[in-house]
């Protein structure tokens, strides 16, 4: 497994981190690898026609389906979503070897939101159709109908249905602080809370910088300063203690030192375990982009809106998720919510599922220096495959 994780690691390596964002070449490379390893583990390999890959036990049609996703943010870890993909592979590979359960493994595609949040498990699970992604562009402007046409290059493309699965597992890193503090081993995830998430532009008027009065200006850069002033404020009314709301892509037209923006395209996220704050947040945001264009004498516009509902993980799972937990390290676990998103979120509107967490050094991700100590990354597919073993005997 370790010998696996630290192969994957290689393709788009850089530092300690990796970028092999969606259908780069680097993401087809480990696609296509990880396909060989499936073959090599006497699985038989599927890519569907948006690059999820699925490797399926003899022609198993009730395997319990355990995996991730191997691309990565543009700057990503070399564990987020990779570890989940290799365990899978794993326990995939053991229980075969074994004469155990039929087990399949999968890596979905796109679930670092290159195109779209989580796109290859939404559209696979029908969150999406396929149609509508292939609506879908990057940021470049890239399109998610052009590219997906490279599941070619990584094997036979073709349906994979749903029913062929019966549950659905992911070990992830937690992504977050809470068990490196704690000096705990194991998460077992009990809810993964819901995001929003959409593009906003405030246009204004594009001119020269240094001839402009100020009072004169409808400056887009402005408006968006004021809008995230403004929106925190308001925000702070009615959130709670795990909220959080994130600005993290900006583009700025023309993006010159001496030229006033005239417009400016931002992405807005935000996300909660509770669908009503989450809706009633989209309402503060709208109201606050709407309040500041007023005020500045700009224009706004949304589009790109996503959405996926907090998710609850099935009992029964969680009940041996837990009972592994305690068997394998009794006083160093703990429940605990995800504030990560996960394809597991998608996946559970077709089958029970259940997460698995290891932690984060320093709680670091989505950074090239994100890491699991190698004895943690163990005893997290140990424990998995003892819960595995649980609920199939
Ligand atoms: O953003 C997320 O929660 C996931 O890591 N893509
Ligand atoms: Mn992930
Ligand atoms: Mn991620």
């Amino acid at each position: 497994m370790l010998s696996d994780l630290r192969k994957l690691r290689t393709f788009g390596e850089c530092g300690k981190g990796v970028k092999r964002r969606a259908f780069t070449d680097a993401d087809i490379e480990a696609r296509r690898w990880l396909a060989s390893r499936m073959a090599d583990a006497g699985l038989t390999v599927h890519v569907d026609p948006v690059g999820n890959v699925f490797g399926i036990p003899d022609g198993a049609t009730n395997s319990i389906l355990v995996g991730s996703h191997s691309d990565t943010q543009p700057e990503g870890g070399w564990l987020d979503g990779a570890l989940g993909v290799i365990v899978g592979l794993e326990v995939a590979r053991a229980s075969r070897e074994a004469g155990g359960p039929p087990i399949a493994c999968v890596s979905f595609q796109d679930e670092e939101g290159r195109f779209s949040t989580l796109t290859g498990s939404r559209v696979w699970t029908g969150v999406l159709s396929l149609a509508d992604a292939d609506q879908l562009r990057d940021a470049d402007g890239v399109s998610f109908a052009e590219e997906r046409k490279k599941a070619a290059l990584i094997g036979p493309v073709g349906e994979v249905p749903a029913d062929w699965f019966r549950t659905f597992l992911e070990l992830h890193i937690e992504q977050g602080p809470i068990l490196d503090t704690a000096g705990e081993r194991i998460g077992v995830v009990r809810d993964i809370v819901g995001i929003r998430g959409e593009r906003i532009s405030f246009i204004g008027d594009q001119n020269h910088a240094g001839t402009t009065p100020m009072q004169l200006r409808r400056d887009a850069f402005q408006g968006l300063v004021r809008f995230t002033d403004d929106l925190n404020t308001r925000l702070r009314e009615i959130v709670g203690l795990a909220t959080v709301w994130t600005i993290g892509h900006v583009t700025l037209h023309p993006n010159a030192a001496s030229v006033i923006p005239g417009r400016v395209d931002f992405s807005i996220q935000w996300r909660d375990p509770s669908d009503e704050l989450l809706q009633r947040m989209r309402e503060v945001v709208h109201q606050t982009a709407s309040a500041t264009a007023q005020g500045m004498g700009l224009e706004w516009q949304t589009s790109d809106y996503s959405a996926i509902p907090a998710t609850q993980c099935d009992p029964t799972i969680v009940a041996a998720l837990e009972r592994a937990a305690m068997t394998a390290v009794p006083n160093g676990w703990r429940p605990i919510t995800s504030g990560a998103l996960h394809d597991a979120a998608n996946v559970s509107r077709l089958m029970p599922m259940g997460m698995l967490f290891v932690p984060s050094i320093n709680g670091i991700s989505h950074n090239f220096d994100e890491d699991t100590a190698a004895d943690d990354l163990v005893l997290g597919a140990e424990t998995f495959a003892l819960a595995i073993n649980l609920l199939t005997n």
